[in-house]
């Protein structure tokens, strides 16, 4: 098989919910020499795209959605050694606290871009997901944070993005970090518009940027 039809086989299988098979095809693209975050973007990733379009449609249920969202999250633990791998990260960066905003459960791609920015040398302080402003402020005081990184999956809990700059400016710490947002509703306007640093698409975009946001 192609590296094409291999990270489409990666897709339609968790695009189906063939959970037992994700896993074969995914040890079989790595072993055709694909690299994982390849696999996470263009095979896994477009598979959760299509999950989330047939949830919409009423084609999919909440089961399908959590069934997808857990494999998703052990392929990315199995290959989370790789990734680092690929990152062949040498020295330390910089520090980046990170998390899902309060009322937001979804944590799958915040945990792809943590794993990247480790991978990349950044010394990452994960905070998981539901994450209150005050713990982003408390933590990025606390480890004397360069970046402060949020992602948003949920329309209704984009708003605690800009929460959490403000509470930075009450913290009077605004000045000292650098705020980098993301997620699927998220857009370059949004962050303006919020007065965050900077917006990233995806894994790879966040790491370009938050070296940029450092002057590296
Ligand atoms: Co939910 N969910 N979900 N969900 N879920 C969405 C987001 C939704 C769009 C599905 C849909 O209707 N089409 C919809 C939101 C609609 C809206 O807000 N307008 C939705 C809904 C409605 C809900 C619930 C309300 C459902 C319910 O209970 N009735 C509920 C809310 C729970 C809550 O958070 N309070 C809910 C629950 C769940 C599960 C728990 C079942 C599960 C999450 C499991 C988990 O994360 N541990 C889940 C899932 C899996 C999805 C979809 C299908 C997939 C999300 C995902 O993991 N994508 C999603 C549909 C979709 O997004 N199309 C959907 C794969 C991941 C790699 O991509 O997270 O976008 P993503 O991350 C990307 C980029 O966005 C970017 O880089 C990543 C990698 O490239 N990125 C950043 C992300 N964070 C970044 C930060 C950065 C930079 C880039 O800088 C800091």
């Amino acid at each position: 098989m192609s590296e094409e039809e291999l990270l489409n086989r990666v897709k339609e299988l968790l695009a189906n919910i063939e959970i037992d098979k994700v896993k074969d095809a995914v040890e079989e693209a790595l072993k055709a020499g694909i690299p994982a975050i390849r696999i996470i973007e263009e095979g896994l990733g477009e598979g959760m795209r299509i999950v989330g379009d047939k949830f919409e449609k009423g084609e999919y249920f909440l089961a399908e959605l959590v069934a997808a969202g857990e494999t998703f999250k052990e392929v990315l633990e199995m290959l989370k050694p790789k990734l680092m791998q690929e990152g062949k990260a040498l020295k330390k960066l910089g520090r980046v606290v990170i998390g899902t905003v309060r009322g937001d459960l979804h944590d799958i791609g915040k945990n792809i871009v943590a794993t990247m920015l480790e991978s990349a040398g950044f010394e990452v302080y994960d905070l998981g997901v539901d994450v209150p402003p005050e713990e982003f402020v408390n933590k990025a005081k606390e480890v004397n944070a360069d970046i402060v990184a949020m992602s948003a999956l949920l329309t209704t809990t984009m708003i605690e993005m800009k929460n959490v700059i403000e509470e930075l400016k009450k913290a009077g710490i605004r000045d000292k970090v650098k705020v980098i947002i993301g997620g699927a509703p998220i857009t370059e306007e949004f962050a303006r518009e919020i007065g965050a640093d900077a917006y990233a698409e995806d894994a790879v975009k966040a790491v370009e940027v938050c070296k940029r946001l450092i002057g590296k």
